[in-house]
């Protein structure tokens, strides 16, 4: 049997065992986060006549969404060994990211980087924002729970000293009291000297406030997808078809080796690495694949490409489904995870191909997942998109 994707569960499922309930699909009630500090929604439709800090202008265009491509799939189900682990994907087919559809995405600005501990930071002095991890569950979300129990907190990797079987993501994901943006792996530790790191542990309300405050937004998935690709089409990667390691050239961060306790981070990171550390993709982008999953505003539903396609048309600027579905735990509203994580590998989570989905409980942050933004606005080219 192969594992459960890590994707298929949410910090619902580790806060309920966490409780000793069995309460799985209730919400942890601070899901909204509705801050009263929080500023204002700022208007993105300034028209911007230089780049903004940060941010690359990325020109619209076409392109095929989704993948990734069926004989990719079979090369990479083929290069692992007899009995090795191997990615659900791999195995039974990306099926939520089929059929390939060609979209049509306007142009915009993003963020080279995943939003880091620093910006994040000057965002919270700013505004006195407390994240979803920092609010204590409700009493009323989780009747019968013994009140001591509940306590702000968030899902944490934490590293085994042994190998596990894979079935059970629960051996490695834990639910941390205390554990925040501020504190990534529970009290005691810290973000000093790692200010350059992206922020984690932040719910879909929280990286939409910091976006609000930024005069910002999160990207749709096709607008991430579509940038992340960096003008390459049809790829494996967002650097092309060649694996992750080229002649000792690593060209992300994830997960080498015996998942999940044994990393040898060969790519030089066991865990989170500083933005900036790879080369960037076409557009300028630096880390669209591994280090951290970036939130998309599109809601999650598995159906969502095979209900848009249409044969021989161009789907414009789609910003997703109306509602969310996960058959995986029904009931849970989650957004689009983008990208993968340095958690990524073939045996386990390989994510990190282009085209790809990931999927996230709305309310769920966890230490392996970030955010970008972007913001409308007018090309800086002269006469072109
Ligand atoms: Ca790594």
């Amino acid at each position: 049997m192969q594992p459960p994707d890590f994707r298929q569960s949410s910090v619902r499922t580790l806060f309920a065992i966490a409780l000793s309930l069995s309460a799985l699909g209730m919400g942890l009630g601070c899901g909204q986060n509705s801050d009263p500090e929080a500023p204002a929604a700022a208007t993105n439709a300034v028209m911007l006549k230089v780049a903004p800090v940060g941010m690359v202008w990325i020109g619209g265009g076409e392109f095929s969404m989704g993948g990734p491509a069926a004989e990719t799939t079979i090369a990479l189900r083929s290069s692992l060994g007899a009995g090795e682990p191997m990615c659900s994907g791999l195995r039974d087919g990306f099926t939520d990211s089929d059929p390939v559809h060609r979209v049509f995405v306007d142009g915009f600005w993003m963020d080279e980087t995943e939003v880091t501990n620093d910006q994040f930071a000057r965002f919270v002095a700013a505004t006195g924002y407390r994240t979803v991890a920092e609010h204590a569950p409700q009493a009323a979300d989780f009747p019968g729970a013994d009140p001591a129990l509940l306590v702000p907190g968030a899902a944490v990797f934490v590293r085994l000293e042994g190998p596990v079987t894979l079935e059970d993501p629960l051996q490695w994901w834990r639910y941390v009291p205390g554990a925040q943006w501020r504190h990534p792996e529970g009290p005691g530790s810290s973000i000093e000297g790692r200010g350059n790191l992206p922020v984690v542990h932040v719910a879909y309300a929280d990286a939409e406030a910091y976006a609000r405050w930024a005069g910002k937004r999160l990207p749709t998935e096709a607008e991430w997808e579509f940038a992340a690709r960096g003008g390459l089409d049809r790829k494996a990667y967002a650097w092309g078809d060649v694996r992750l390691e080229e002649n000792g050239r690593w060209r992300c961060n994830a997960f080498q080796g015996r998942f999940p306790d044994a990393d040898a981070a060969l790519d030089g990171f066991r865990g989170i690495a500083p933005v900036r550390q790879y080369a960037p993709n076409g557009f300028g982008l630096y880390d669209v694949a591994g280090n951290v999953w970036e939130w998309c505003s599109d809601w999650y539903r598995p159906d969502t490409y095979r209900l848009r396609f249409v044969e021989g048309a161009v789907v414009r600027n789609p910003r997703g489904p109306s509602d969310s579905l996960d058959p995986d735990e029904p009931g849970v509203p989650k957004r689009v995870h983008r990208g993968g994580s340095f958690l990524c590998s073939d045996q386990y989570c390989a994510r990190f191909l282009i085209g790809t989905r990931g999927k996230g409980a709305v309310d769920t942050g966890s230490s392996h997942l970030g955010f970008r933004c972007v913001q409308d606005g007018q090309s800086p080219l002269v006469g072109g998109r």
